[in-house]
Order: C-alpha cells, then structure tokens, then sequence
C-alpha cells in the first residue's frame, strides 16, 4: 500500500508550507503592531523572537528528516505480494539497535544543552531581579478576579501617596524608555502578557515581582491575563497605550487625576449609592 506513504508524505509537505508561509501573514505569525506584521516592538520581543526562530529551525529540520525517513520506509517497505498472493519477502525480527537509541538521545540532549546556554542571557536580562533597570517605577499592577488594578506614583513620583492615580485595565507609558513595574496579585495566579512586546509573568499573590519591558512604537496595545484565574478570566484584557513623549504622557495622568479628584467628591462620605465598580 504505498498510496499511504503518500498521504502521509502530503501531510508533512502542508505542514512545512504552513510554516513557510507564517511569517508572511499578520494572522498566523507572532503578534505584531496592525499594519506592520514585521515589527517586533520591544527590545525584548526581537530577542525572544530570535531564539523562536533559531528553535522553530531546530525543530523544523528535526521534522523535516524524521517524516522523510518515515515516508521512504513507508515506500520502501510496503508490504508485496507475489503472483500466487503471498508475502514477496519474509518479515524479519530483530531486537533494536543500541547504537540507534545511543545516538538519537545524545543528538536532543546536545541540542537542548545548546539552548539552555544560548538562551540564558535572554533570561537573566528579561527575568533575573538584579537585572532590573534603576529607575523609578512607572505602576503597581495588581491582578485580581477579574481586572488589572493600576497605581501610578503621580506627580511627586512616589507611592502609596495622596496623588496617586489609579486606573483599571489601562497601562500608559512612554516610547523608548523602560517601563517598570510592580506586579501583585489579590487573589489567585494570574499572568500579566503583553503579547506584542513578548512579556509574560506570573503574578503571585504575596510577592511583589518587578517587570520592566520597552516599546519603540507609540500606539495602542493589548494587555491579557495568559492564566485561567476563573470565570471571569476573558474580562482581563486591558489597553496598553504607549505615548510618544514624556509630556504627553504626564498630561494624560494630570487630565486623569482630575477626572479622579471629581469622582472622590462624588463618593464623599454621605454618598451611599457612589462605589465605583
Ligand atoms: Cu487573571
């Protein structure tokens, strides 16, 4: 039946094609900004992609060569018969082959060796706390069923003052500089993604964990939950808006802040219908 080699030898031809094409289509690749499916827009984001392709190569060959050893002895030994129907050759047994088994598990070993160290600089820049940049930090993050709570320093710069601004779902930061943050979590696990700058943390209840990241593009992005934290997970999706100067950004927290002195009054003391959310 070596129509089935065939079938099987279609499959691994769409497959490699799929791939082949990804990387053109803004639908199938990684995310990027609309419009510019190319355009990695964080420092980190073209370092993680670097390694996605190196490591889709790896597996790509690694693909490539064990659907063609399967597809030829799939022809190759197809089962024959003879004109009377029997067996044109004899079954043969044999018991495996240690230098088989020896060889396909040094060959991945090696590989993820390779990138085990390849990799680690990535990861104690993106991860590694004493990586973290020295500057002050732009929010606190903090991820509860099911929102992102955000408090900004204000004005004077500082924390846990009466300026603070506090946002729900909407992160703002400039374009060029890092931005870090301070992530907690209220109540469960939940993942703080930014998918086009390519960062993804946990966000765990007890701990404050920093997270710093960049963007070269102002614009409008996304922010998601990348945890199940229950029901309402789907609801987690915030706006990221990257400005394009400093002082825009600083105008937008001043007309935020303004809109938040107002809403304060509205829930003075006496107002028992004024809980916001
Ligand atoms: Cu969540």
């Amino acid at each position: 039946m070596r129509y089935w080699s065939l079938i099987f030898a279609l499959a691994a031809a769409f497959s490699v094609g799929a791939f082949a094409y990804a990387p053109f289509s803004a639908d199938w690749w990684l995310p990027n900004p609309a419009g510019e499916p190319r355009h990695v827009v964080s420092t980190f984001g073209r370092e993680i992609d670097a390694l996605f392709v190196i490591i889709l190569w790896l597996t790509g060959a690694v693909f490539v060569g064990t659907h063609a050893a399967l597809i030829w002895a799939q022809f190759r030994y197809a089962d024959r018969v003879d004109a009377d129907g029997k067996p044109a050759r004899p079954a043969q047994y044999f018991h495996g082959s240690q230098r088989l088994e020896v060889v396909w598990t040094i060959i991945p070993a090696g590989i993820l060796v390779f990138l085990a160290l390849y990799q680690m600089d990535t990861w104690a820049n993106i991860k590694f706390r004493s990586a973290a940049p020295r500057t002050p930090v732009l929010a606190e993050l903090t991820g509860r069923q099911f929102q992102w709570m955000m408090k900004y320093p204000g004005p004077d710069g500082r924390l846990n003052t009466p300026d603070d601004l506090f946002t729900v779902n909407d992160l703002h930061f400039v374009k060029d500089r890092t931005a870090l943050i301070h992530l907690k979590s209220a109540d469960v696990i939940h993942s703080f993604f930014l998918p086009q700058m390519r960062i993804k943390q946990d966000a765990v209840p007890g701990m404050t964990i920093p997270v710093w990241f960049d963007c070269d593009r102002a614009g409008r992005y996304e922010l998601a939950c990348a945890e199940l934290c229950g029901w309402g997970h789907y609801k987690m999706r915030g706006d990221v808006v990257v400005h394009e100067t400093e002082r825009e950004f600083q105008e937008w927290q001043a007309a935020k802040l303004a809109e938040q002195g107002r809403s304060q009054l509205a829930t003075a003391p006496g107002d028992p219908g004024g809980d916001e959310k």
